[in-house]
C-alpha cells in the first residue's frame, strides 16, 4: 500500500493517532500537500457514502472528521505559505444549525493565505453574529458563509438576507459555498459569489474585491 493509500485508509477508519505520521510519510515519499489533502477529502466522500448506506453511523463519521483535522494540521504550514494581511478582513462561519467545519476551515486557511485577515466565527453561526463581526471590523471586505446540509440551506438564505437587510451589502461582498450549494442558488439568495472549493473561494475573494 502506498503512503497516500494509507492516508486514505486511516482517514476512512478514523485512526486519529496514526494519521499525522502517515501524512508526513506521504509527504516524505514525494506527494504534494494538495495531493494528500485531496486524498483525505476523497476519504471523507467514502465516509459520507457509507453513512448514507447506514454502513457506519455518526460516531464513525465524527472519528473520521477528527482524523482529517489532525492530518490537515500537518499540512497547514505547507498549504498556507507566506500569509500577509493587506487585503482586508474576511469574516467566516458555518450557518445556524450546521456543525460541519472541515470545509469551512480549509476555506479559511486558503483565504488567509491569499492575504486576508480571517475572523473565524466557528459553526452554528446566526446572522446576528455575522452582522456584529462585520460591523466591528472596519476593514471587513468579505463575508464567507459555509453550508453543508440541505436542511440548513434556508438558514444560509436567511443569513444572506439578514446581511443585506442590515445594509452591509455596500461594505462587504458575500460569498457562499458548501456541498449542496450551487452558483444558481447563490445567485437566487442574493449572494455576490459562489465557490466550489477552498482554492476557488480564495481566488473568488481576491477577484471580487478588486
Ligand atoms: Co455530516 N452530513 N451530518 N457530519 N457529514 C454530510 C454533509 C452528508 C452529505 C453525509 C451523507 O449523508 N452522505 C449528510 C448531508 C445530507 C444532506 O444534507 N443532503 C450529513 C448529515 C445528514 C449529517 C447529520 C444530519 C447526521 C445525523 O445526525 N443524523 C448531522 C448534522 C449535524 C449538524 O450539522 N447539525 C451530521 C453530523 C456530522 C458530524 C458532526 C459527525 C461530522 C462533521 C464534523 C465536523 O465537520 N467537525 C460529519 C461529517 C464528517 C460529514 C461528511 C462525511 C464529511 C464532511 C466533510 O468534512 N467533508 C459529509 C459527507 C461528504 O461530504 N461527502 C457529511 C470534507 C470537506 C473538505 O468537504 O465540507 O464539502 P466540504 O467542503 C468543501 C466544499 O464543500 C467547499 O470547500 C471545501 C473543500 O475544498 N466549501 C466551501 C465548504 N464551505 C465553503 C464555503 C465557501 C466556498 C466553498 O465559501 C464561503
Amino acid at each position: 500500500m502506498s503512503k497516500l493509500e494509507e492516508v486514505k485508509a486511516l482517514t476512512e477508519k478514523g485512526k486519529q493517532k496514526e494519521i499525522a505520521a502517515a501524512v508526513q510519510a506521504a509527504l516524505d515519499e514525494g506527494s504534494s500537500a494538495t495531493q494528500v489533502l485531496d486524498t483525505m477529502i476523497d476519504a471523507m466522500g467514502v465516509v459520507g457514502d457509507k453513512f448514507k448506506k447506514s454502513e457506519i453511523f455518526v460516531p464513525e463519521m465524527l472519528m473520521a472528521a477528527h482524523t482529517m483535522k489532525k492530518g490537515v494540521e500537518v499540512l497547514q504550514p505547507l498549504l498556507v505559505g507566506e500569509a500577509s494581511t493587506s487585503l482586508g478582513t474576511c469574516v467566516i462561519g458555518t450557518v445556524t444549525g450546521d456543525l460541519h467545519d472541515i470545509g469551512k476551515n480549509l476555506v479559511s486557511l486558503m483565504i488567509e493565505s491569499a492575504g486576508f485577515k480571517v475572523v473565524d466565527l466557528g459553526v452554528d453561526v446566526p446572522a446576528e453574529k455575522f452582522i456584529e463581526a462585520i460591523k466591528s471590523n472596519d476593514d471587513c471586505k468579505i463575508a464567507a458563509l459555509s453550508c453543508l446540509l440541505t436542511t440548513t440551506m434556508p438558514a444560509l438564505s436567511a443569513s444572506v438576507k439578514g446581511l443585506i437587510d442590515a445594509g452591509l451589502k455596500d461594505k462587504v461582498k458575500i460569498i457562499v459555498g458548501g456541498a449542496p450549494i450551487t452558483a444558481d442558488y447563490a445567485n437566487e439568495i442574493g449572494a455576490d459569489g459562489y465557490a466550489e472549493d477552498a482554492a476557488s473561494a480564495a481566488d473568488l475573494a481576491k477577484s471580487i474585491i478588486a
